[in-house]
C-alpha cells in the first residue's frame, strides 16, 4: 500500500476532494492511505504559529522549519533526507520546483512506498526544509497558486489513478504512450444530431478502418492548434 501524507495548514482542503471518484475507491480497496495532517499540530508554541518574517526584509511571510522537520519527522521516522527509508519521498509544492509531468507522477506511484507531501503557503517555505528535508521539489506549472494545497490535491489525483489496480481495464502502458505524444481525438455520443449540429458520419458508419484513419487525423489536427509543442 502507498501511503500519502499530506502536511498543510489546510487539512480540511482535503477531507471532502479524497471521498470520490478513483481515489475514493482506490483507498477502499486498500491500495493507497492518504491521510491530511495539520501542520500546526506540530508547534510547540502557545498560538501554535507556523511563520514568520522573512530575514533580509520584504513583503509576506515564510513557513518556519521547526514543524515542517517535526512533521516529517513524526511521519517518516526521519528528520533529515539522508535518513529516510529508501522507499520515502518527501515533496514540496513549491512554484520553483520542476514541472510535473506524467513521468514524474510514475516514479512517485510505487505501491509500497510512502509520499510526504509539504504544502506552502505565503511567500515560500523556510529554504533549510529545501536543502536538508525534501526529495522532491514539484511545480504544476506556470500559473500563481494561492498555495501548494490545489497542487497536491493534483499530484494526489495523478499519483494514485497510476497504482496497480487503482483503474478498471481502461489503462495501458500503450495507452498512456500514446496520451504523451498526441492529445485525444474528439468524441461524441447520441444523439447523432443535437441542436442541429451532426455527428460527424464517419463515426457512424460501421467501417472501423476509416473510424482509425479519421481518429488519428482528428487527433493530429487538435495537437496542431492546442499543443503545437508536442509534435516538435
Ligand atoms: C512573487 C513570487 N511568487 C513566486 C513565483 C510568489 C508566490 C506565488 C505563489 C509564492 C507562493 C505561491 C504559492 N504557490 C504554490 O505554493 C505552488 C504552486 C504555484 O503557485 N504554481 C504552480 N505550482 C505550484 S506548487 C505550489
Amino acid at each position: 500500500m502507498l501511503r500519502i501524507d499530506i502536511i498543510t495548514i489546510f487539512p480540511e482542503f482535503f477531507r471532502d476532494v479524497i471521498d470520490f471518484g478513483i481515489v475514493k475507491r482506490a483507498r477502499a480497496a486498500g491500495i493507497v492511505e492518504i491521510t491530511a495532517h495539520d501542520l500546526r499540530g506540530w508547534t510547540t508554541d502557545k498560538h501554535h504559529i507556523v511563520d514568520d518574517r522573512p530575514f533580509g526584509g520584504g513583503d509576506g511571510m515564510v513557513l518556519k522549519p521547526e514543524p515542517i522537520f517535526a512533521g516529517v519527522e513524526a511521519l517518516t521516522g526521519a528528520g533529515r533526507r539522508e535518513d529516510l527509508p529508501p522507499q520515502t519521498r518527501v515533496v514540496l509544492l513549491s512554484p520553483q520546483g520542476r514541472v510535473l509531468t506524467q513521468a514524474v507522477a510514475r516514479e512517485l506511484a510505487q505501491p509500497e512506498s510512502q509520499v510526504v507531501l509539504l504544502c506552502g503557503r505565503y511567500e515560500g517555505v523556510d529554504e533549510r526544509v529545501v536543502e536538508a528535508l525534501v526529495t522532491d521539489e514539484i511545480s504544476i506549472g506556470d500559473y500563481v497558486l494561492s498555495g501548494g494545497e490545489a497542487a497536491a490535491l493534483v499530484l494526489t489525483d495523478a499519483i494514485v489513478r497510476l497504482l496497480p489496480g487503482a483503474l478498471g481495464s481502461e489503462t495501458s502502458a500503450v495507452f498512456e504512450s500514446f496520451s504523451e505524444s498526441l492529445l485525444d481525438c474528439p468524441h461524441y455520443t447520441r444523439p447523432p444530431e443535437f441542436r442541429g449540429m451532426r455527428v460527424p458520419d464517419v463515426l457512424l458508419s460501421g467501417n472501423h478502418a476509416e473510424i482509425e484513419r479519421w481518429r488519428k487525423d482528428a487527433a493530429l489536427l487538435k495537437t496542431r492548434r492546442n499543443r503545437p509543442d508536442l509534435l516538435k
